[in-house]
């Protein structure tokens, strides 16, 4: 049996409403009868930064992609027929030669590496996945961003016909995310184009997306069809939807507790307990200097 915190299964601007109701109901499930029965012990404080590769039937399985549904476990098939070819990614903005890509040239132009990154949900569960793709540093190099370039933002496509989601006024569609022109430089900062070695499936942002391992998942931005450079920095989708929330800068910290839940937890997709979460999601070497003149409590 599998256990699944109600944060992990309820969109999240909705999760509060319904925690009242699934705390009476979990008190009832919790009890070690079961869970022995079930043959998972809690076996909270599994150490930090041992990691295992999460199975590739957990990483096409368990996504977040609002355009197609809220539903974890539904996004596989509900994106199942999405269509990623022909696809172009535009970039533009404050550069000296703004481009527009086809994703095979991407493809050949810049050589796919490895990347096995952790990836740290919001909502407190995590994966390790092995990424294929190239810096986003030799793309954006390439258009040649001028001084007045701060931002990057980026956009995903907008086709209500083939994204459901799209078609809630709920959230300001397309998806739109950004990181501070340093950021989006940083080494770390990847273009995936594969998972596992095989091409990237919708579920996981086909053909294209973003995979910052520092910063909460939903920085890493699916199916991106614009790259702008820009002066002035990026609301994003989840700013506009709860700016209290879901700041900006959004790195992974376990000292700043989300308003309704705390962070310094997560649940490894494929284990029964819970870890403690990291600093930066254990990339703090890499990229805290980054951050040396901010307040991270403020800029969240
Ligand atoms: N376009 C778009 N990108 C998105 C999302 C989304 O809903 N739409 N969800 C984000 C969130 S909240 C997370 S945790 C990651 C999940 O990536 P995965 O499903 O490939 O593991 O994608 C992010 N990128
Ligand atoms: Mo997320």
């Amino acid at each position: 049996m599998k256990k699944i915190p109600s944060s992990e299964i309820t969109p999240e601007a909705l999760f509060h409403s319904r925690r009242q109701f699934i705390k009476g109901a979990a008190a009832l499930v919790g009890s070690a009868a079961i869970l022995a029965a079930c043959g998972s012990e809690d076996t909270s404080n599994l150490p930090a930064g041992v990691d295992v590769q999460t199975p590739y039937e957990s990483i096409i399985n368990y996504n977040n992609f609002y355009e197609f549904t809220t539903d974890k476990e539904a996004v596989a098939a509900k994106s199942k027929n999405f269509t990623t070819t022909p696809w172009t990614v535009e970039v533009g903005g404050l550069v000296n030669k703004p481009q527009t890509f086809a994703i095979e040239d991407l493809l050949k132009q810049f050589s796919q590496e490895e990347r096995v990154y952790r990836l740290r949900c919001v909502e407190g569960w995590s994966m390790v996945i092995p990424w294929t793709g190239f810096s986003l540093a030799g793309l954006l190099k390439q258009v040649e961003p001028t001084s007045a370039a701060k931002y990057v933002r980026f956009e995903t496509v907008m086709r209500p016909e083939e994204m459901p989601g799209q078609n809630s006024s709920y959230y300001t569609w397309p998806y739109v995310e950004g990181l501070r022109l340093d950021e989006a430089m940083h080494d770390l900062t990847l273009m995936a184009t594969g998972v596992y070695g095989k091409p990237i499936l919708p579920q996981n942002g086909a053909p294209l997306r973003l995979a910052v391992p520092w910063k909460y998942g939903f920085k890493s931005i699916k199916s991106i069809v614009k790259i702008e450079l820009v002066a002035e920095q990026p609301t994003s989708l989840w700013m506009n939807a709860a700016p209290d929330e879901y700041g900006f800068y959004a790195n992974v910290n376990p000292d700043v507790p989300h308003p309704r839940w705390s962070q310094s937890s997560e649940r490894r997709i494929g284990e029964a307990g819970r870890r403690r979460t990291l600093p930066f999601n254990g990339y703090a070497d890499e990229v805290a200097s980054l951050y040396k003149d901010l307040d991270l409590t403020v800029n969240y």
